[in-house]
């Protein structure tokens, strides 16, 4: 199949998700063209079936805002008629689908019918496109989908709550590469330069953003490293990362703190760690979770929206109440203080990550790409 993936090429969640996506699809010999404002983060071009367009926004003194919906649209519409592509799939809602939409039309007036498949992260749900400002249009392109996907069944439902949706939405949740995994301590990112050999390591992986509850993932370190020597990584960048900084200053635990920015290093830190946090206010999946999981580590987690769907309560970690950081803390050392129970969770969230592996979800996206072009075949 020919497909076009729309996506944010940045750091986060929906965008890792969509270009893992399309990677993995090129490697089963489906040609993928990548179309977006700049080249998603973790896209290889090595791969003859992978392609990459960028969407430009000229300047003009008279545009206030840059019209970037016009300019993916258009391009959209250029691209599928270049290489006859042959489905559109579009994650997160804001505005892709949106711009899907448009460049649906377009091309039907040119005798192209071709489906779009939405796919809807969370944010795009529950923060931003319920928003008065957006709600219109989501909604509309949301209906305008031909194929409706969400990550999470509890997306699916915020979905249905939030919206007026005339659309079926299948849930097919996101996914990691187990085999991918393997440890290499040739490289310079050693474990030792993270932390002594008797300390444990605490990670948490985001974007900073409000939602991820920043305080409360240093508070619940806090906590832990009263009663055990540990060290905590916080990886990612965002607006609450300087905040984050002073709290630990005021704390006086800035040197058991390692703040990483982004980093291309996630896999091999996650590698040598021993727990993740992941407080979140909400997470329609919790992607950086199952990531951890997927190395091997426990997760401690609030129980909002999707997590309970990942984070296996007192299997694969635990989940506690949104800002509840003493029962957080309380739990992760229960984990962390004995080395079999450690051994335990570690081995129980492996399991729970086989789940979602790359192999048992990707034929969920291929099925659901083949219904799409042969419905709009007959
Ligand atoms: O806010 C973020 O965490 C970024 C956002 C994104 O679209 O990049 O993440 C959302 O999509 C991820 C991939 O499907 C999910 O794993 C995250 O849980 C979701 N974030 C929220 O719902 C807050």
């Amino acid at each position: 199949m020919k497909i076009a993936i729309v996506c944010y090429p940045t750091f986060g969640g929906s965008g890792v998700v969509a270009t893992e996506l399309g990677l993995e699809l090129a490697r089963r010999g489906h040609e993928i063209h990548f179309i977006t404002y700049s080249q998603p983060v973790r896209l290889a071009l090595l791969n003859p079936n992978v392609f990459y367009h960028e969407v430009n926004v000229p300047e003009y003194a008279l545009f206030h805002y840059q019209p970037y919906e016009l300019a993916l649209s258009s391009k959209l519409v250029d691209m599928v008629k270049l290489y006859k592509i042959e489905l559109l799939h579009v994650h997160y809602a804001i505005p892709h689908a949106y711009a899907g939409y448009m460049a649906k039309q377009m091309l039907k007036d040119e005798g192209i019918d071709i489906p779009m498949v939405t796919t809807l992260h969370g944010t795009d749900i529950t923060l931003v496109g319920s928003h008065p400002f957006y709600k219109s249009a989501v909604t509309f392109s949301i209906n305008q989908s031909d194929y409706v996907t969400s990550v999470s069944e509890s997306l699916k439902q915020d979905t249905l709550k939030l919206f007026t949706i005339k659309k079926n939405i299948e849930v097919i949740p996101n996914f990691i590469e187990l085999n991918k995994n393997i440890k290499d301590d040739s490289n310079p990112c050693r474990r030792s330069v993270m932390a002594t050999e008797n300390q444990q390591i605490i990670t948490h992986i985001s974007n900073f953003r409000k939602v991820k509850r920043i305080p409360d993932v240093i508070e619940v370190f806090y906590k832990i490293q009263q009663k055990l020597d540990a060290k905590l990584m916080m990886v990612g960048d965002g607006p609450e990362k300087e905040k984050a900084e002073l709290l630990c200053e005021e704390l006086g635990i800035s040197h058991k703190v390692i703040f990483f920015g982004n980093s291309n290093e996630v896999d091999r830190i996650l590698s040598y760690t021993d727990l993740f946090l992941l407080p979140s206010e909400t997470e329609s999946f919790g992607l950086a979770a199952l990531e951890a999981m997927a190395w091997e580590v426990p997760v401690i987690s609030s129980n909002s929206g999707g997590l309970p769907e990942v984070n296996f309560d007192g299997v694969s970690g635990y989940l506690s109440n949104v800002g509840d950081t003493d029962d957080m803390a309380e739990k992760a050392i229960s984990i962390l203080q004995s080395k079999e129970n450690l051994s335990k969770f570690r081995k129980n969230a492996f399991e729970v990550a086989k789940k979602f592996d790359i192999s048992n979800i990707l034929p969920l996206y291929e099925s659901l790409y083949k219904r799409a072009i042969e419905q709009k075949k007959s």
